[in-house]
């Protein structure tokens, strides 16, 4: 008879399955605004979003024509730490820029 050692390594281990949801994701938005700089926008989607200048001129114009636009889609945690850096960084230079997080 097989003591218990012998018969746990013997025995193949299916993968778990996987038994929690995926974390929820979340948009990072921009809101426009009529006294935030257009270059100060680009600037902040360049800084924190990582997007070069003509991406970044892209997202910035379709927020100014349509009220808000997505920045990019993060866990909760980095979506957090975005809004707070651009809202941070916008009062610093005491520019009313809104920034948000909505659950996608
Ligand atoms: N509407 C602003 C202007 O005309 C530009 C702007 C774009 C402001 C995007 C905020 O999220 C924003 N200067």
């Amino acid at each position: 008879m097989p003591t218990r050692k012998q018969r746990d390594e013997s025995a193949v281990l299916e993968p778990e399955k996987a038994r929690v949801k995926p974390p929820p994701l979340y948009r990072v938005v921009l809101l426009n605004d009529d006294y935030t700089p257009m270059d100060f926008v680009i600037v902040v989607l360049e800084r924190f979003f990582g997007m070069n200048r003509e991406q970044a001129t892209i997202v910035m114009l379709k927020v100014h024509r349509e009220g808000k636009g997505v920045c990019g889609v993060f866990p909760r945690d980095v979506a957090a730490t975005k809004v707070d850096q651009v809202s941070a960084y916008a009062q610093q230079y005491q520019h009313p820029l809104a920034c948000v997080m909505e659950e996608n």
